[in-house]
């Protein structure tokens, strides 16, 4: 019997760039890992960010960062506008070359290398202000928790929509003084507090994971951790929300001219954060919860990395064994 069936089309498409882009957060991690432990976090950072720079060359995109390491005028390497890439179609991205920088000067658990790609036009420009989030996991019934409502709120319809008591729901938050009130009325409603010191990117994506035993991420952090969170939050098919918040009207009005005609008060679903097709990829530079960290050992060293399309929803980990002997950078 003869085949009738058209040949496959193969079509090089952001399937291949996904796998590209895990090339980038690992080159970071293997540069930054050289600094764990060390107490020096700005030096960790450094590194992270100039190998990141360097590993973009090689990914085929024409792509303009817009999530970045801050200011032309203050930043040397990825800074917001930088252009990266070896050309190719127009994307931007969204990068944080070492989440958790003080995590990895102290050798404590959650450092990760960021980065997440979008068409152009898709990522919400955030300033460097705070964000109030709130993430829980897919497969939950739409609005199930929402920015505006009490916490006792959130968490009662949590409990009820997962099928268990308020006793075994665990929020996760920055272990700040801001949070206080968030603390308190979270315990006082019988759920769980799993303080953390920095990394809430780690933290919204395992709020997304059902091995991970946090069911909700809540509190403020940094915005432009805010839409990484939001652009892997989007892949895993998780709930997101969040709101910029200003401590004076020139952050108010900054945030404003970096998204015209835009209410920069308004409360952000995911795809006001991240919308159309996005990618993610993270590396572990400490191991934590989502994801274990560098193992550099004598020959080699070894990464694991997560990689995600929001197109096809597939998630993928990725060990990675980076063999000294044929690289072209030198292991210290
Ligand atoms: C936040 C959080 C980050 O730093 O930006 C935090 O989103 C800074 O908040 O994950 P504080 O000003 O309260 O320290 C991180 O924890 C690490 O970059
Ligand atoms: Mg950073
Ligand atoms: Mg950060």
């Amino acid at each position: 019997m003869s085949d009738t069936r058209e040949p496959k089309q193969f079509v090089v498409s952001d399937r291949n760039l996904a796998l590209e882009l895990v090339r980038v957060t690992e080159a970071a991690a293997l540069a930054s890992s050289h600094w764990t432990g060390r107490g020096k976090k700005n030096d960790a950072d450094g590194a992270a960010v100039e190998a990141m720079r360097i590993a973009f060359d090689t990914v085929a995109i024409d792509g303009t960062v817009v999530i970045g390491e801050g200011e032309m005028d203050e930043a040397p390497m990825l800074y917001i506008g930088e252009k990266v890439g070896a050309g190719g179609p127009a994307m931007d991205i969204a990068v944080d070359p070492l989440e958790g920088t003080n995590l990895c000067a102290k050798d404590m658990p959650n450092a990760i290398t960021v980065v997440a790609l979008a068409e152009k036009g898709n990522f919400l420009h955030a300033p460097d202000v705070y964000m109030d989030k709130i993430v829980v996991g897919p497969n939950l019934p739409d609005g199930v928790v929402d920015l505006e409502a009490s916490i006792e709120n959130n968490l009662r319809n949590l409990a009820r929509a997962k099928n268990k008591p308020i006793e075994d729901i665990v929020l996760c938050t920055l272990d700040r003084e801001r949070h206080e009130e968030l603390i308190t009325k979270t315990r006082e409603a019988g759920a769980r507090v799993r303080l953390l010191s920095d990394g809430d990117v780690a933290a919204a994506i395992a709020a997304c994971m059902d091995n991970s035993q946090v069911d909700i991420y809540a509190g403020s952090g940094g915005a432009p951790e805010g839409v990484l969170a939001a652009a892997a939050v989007r892949c895993v098919e998780g709930q997101m929300q969040g709101r910029l918040l200003f401590e004076d009207d020139t952050q108010r009005e900054r945030a404003q001219k970096m998204n015209p005609g835009k209410d920069p008060d308004r409360k952000l679903g995911l795809h006001d954060m991240a919308a159309g097709s996005v990618l993610f990829s993270a590396t572990g530079v400490t191991s934590g919860t989502l994801l274990r960290g560098i193992r550099r050992l004598p020959t080699h060293a070894v990464t694991h990395s997560l990689v995600m399309r929001s197109k096809s929803g597939t998630v993928r980990f990725i060990e990675g064994h980076h063999n000294f002997s044929t690289k072209t950078w030198t292991p210290q």
